[in-house]
């Protein structure tokens, strides 16, 4: 029996659904850091997401605009494309759709780019950011976000591949055509689906 094979009699043994675990990743109890460049020192106080684009309204929100559009919590897993998972991510945030809505969408706007410091960026459909498990997130584990997995603020796309979670979010561009963001110009995947095994193109 393989690597990936025990793994998955291992969640069953804990009593998850091993359908949890997406084909070609294994558990760790572990949360890896991974990022490009240093680790980014964000003060809370200065903090702000720039929401711009195909939007009715360019928007500067404050960590106190963000946290006045409602937060919500939700568990999840997270799945890197370097093949860990982790499970059950307690993570508290503003649905990144309530931000975008804030801002109007104008009829044009079909995809996004995330932006964060160091040239970090990560595309999207639209259609994917609207969902509503995907957070501008404040707190992870009921704590705050540590710095060096992107807090205070990072965002979450729990459906996709981590890297296109971004840490140290400050800013969410709406477009109205594709524009491919760091590892995709780099050959990731356009989407990537763990699901699916979206990982390169
Ligand atoms: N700003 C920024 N966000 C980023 C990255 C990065 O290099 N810079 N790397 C991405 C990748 S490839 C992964 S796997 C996850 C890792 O998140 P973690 O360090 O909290 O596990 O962050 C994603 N978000
Ligand atoms: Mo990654």
């Amino acid at each position: 029996m393989g690597f990936f094979d025990r793994n998955r009699k291992a969640l069953l043994a804990d009593g998850i659904d091993p359908a949890r675990l997406p084909p070609g990743q294994y558990r760790t109890p572990r949360w890896p850091v991974l990022h490009e460049g240093p680790v980014q020192q964000v003060d809370l106080g200065s903090w702000t997401l720039r929401v711009w684009g195909a939007v009715d309204r360019e928007l500067r929100l404050s960590y106190d605009d963000l946290v006045a559009l409602g937060e919500v919590d939700l568990v999840t897993d997270l799945h890197c494309v370097t093949k860990w998972s982790r499970f059950d991510t307690a993570w508290r945030g503003v649905p990144i759709s309530r931000v975008l809505d804030a801002a109007g969408l104008k009829p044009t706007a079909t995809h996004t780019l995330q932006h964060a410091p160091y040239a970090y960026s990560t595309n999207l459909p639209l259609a994917d950011l609207l969902r509503p498990e995907c957070l501008v997130a404040t707190s992870v584990d009921g704590g705050p976000i540590p710095a060096n997995h992107g807090g205070p603020i990072r965002t979450l796309v729990p459906h996709l591949y981590l890297w296109k979670s971004v840490k140290w979010v400050t800013g969410i561009q709406v477009l109205d055509h594709d524009v491919a963001g760091y590892w995709e110009q780099r050959g990731y995947h356009d989407r990537g689906d763990p699901f699916l095994e979206q990982r390169f193109r």
